[in-house]
């Protein structure tokens, strides 16, 4: 019997600097009964899913950066996305930055959560590849500055049971690496859910900016075939303050292949059936890792050519 899983990826359109958590909430919240009107049992958000992508500006002051974080999840603004999750029976996937005080300190971190449909968080992670850098560049209209506002993440690439199976979470930047994937296939994962913003001028470099909607769907069906799981992307997308940012959100089978895409740049909740059995018959064929796989002489090869220096 295939285990089925109804998963849906609700891409958001723009948020403004000046949209409240409430609107935001309100957006999150139709899209969910959306999902869940079309037989849905998991929707997965974009990253940084309350607030506009802020990481594009140099923020000075420290209560303005600070108004962009949650120091609680679910807080009394987000709360009420929990409650109609349980109320719907209906789980999700949510971006946030996140901030937290460690011994008087406070640490900051792009951060993805996953809610089962009792409204209960059953895993978190935090963002480990942060673009862009963390003195702005100047000389171009917006900055990327994950690197100012966010640590790397501390919890590694967790895979968590959920919904029927295995389930694991990257955030934007992540889902263009290798070892995001491969971490979480050598624990077994069957999707990996992941959100981004992803500017059209990261680059700087006409070339390479003219290829970013290529080089999204290249990352994740790479990711998905090559590690035998589906893989959920959804964007935040559209001209938001200025920025032009990629949409074309997918959900990705095991076999590389596109099954869902989003066509607009706006607010759109697209779906799919996903069997999470699916995977298998790539894991028991030709990516068996057990079978297949040679860790050992990875390392030979990558001292031979010098890459990595030689273990003592
Ligand atoms: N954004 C972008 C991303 O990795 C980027 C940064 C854009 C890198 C285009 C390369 C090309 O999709 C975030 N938030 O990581």
């Amino acid at each position: 019997m295939p285990r089925y899983l109804m998963t849906a990826s609700a891409q958001m359109g723009p948020i403004a600097r000046s949209e409240t958590r409430a609107d935001t909430v309100r957006r999150l919240i139709a899209m969910m009964q959306e999902a869940k009107g079309r037989g849905c049992e998991l929707v997965v958000f974009p990253e940084l899913a309350l607030t506009t992508f802020f990481p594009r500006w140099l923020i000075e002051d420290e209560a303005e950066l600070d108004s962009y974080y949650e120091t609680e999840m679910p807080s009394a603004a987000t709360r009420p996305l929990f409650d109609e999750a349980a109320r719907l029976g209906i789980g999700f996937y949510l971006g946030y930055a996140e901030l937290v005080v460690e011994g008087g300190v406070k640490r900051r971190f792009n951060t993805s959560i996953i809610v089962d449909a009792t409204g209960r968080i059953v895993g978190k992670y935090r963002k480990v590849h942060l673009p862009g850098t963390a003195e702005p560049l100047g000389g171009r209209q917006f900055e990327h500055l994950e690197k100012r506002y966010f640590e790397p993440g501390d919890l590694g690439f967790p895979v968590f049971r959920g919904f029927g199976g295995v389930m694991g979470m990257a955030i934007c930047n992540d889902r263009r690496w290798p070892e995001t994937y491969r971490v979480m296939g050598l624990q077994g994962v069957e999707m990996v859910m992941l959100g981004y913003n992803t500017p059209f001028d990261h680059g700087n470099n006409q070339c390479m900016d003219s290829l970013t909607l290529f080089h999204n769907h290249l990352s994740m069906q790479a990711g998905a075939y090559q590690n035998a799981t589906w893989v959920v992307g959804t964007a935040k997308c559209g001209n938001e303050e200025g920025s032009r940012m990629g949409g074309q959100s997918v959900i990705v089978a095991p076999s590389g292949e596109i099954v869902a895409m989003a066509c607009t740049v706006e607010d759109e909740v697209i779906t799919a059936r996903c069997d999470l059995d699916m995977g298998n018959t790539y894991k028991t064929t030709i990516f068996d890792f057990a079978r297949h796989r040679r860790p050992e002489h990875y390392r030979l090869i990558v001292e031979r050519t010098g890459a990595i220096p030689p273990s003592e």
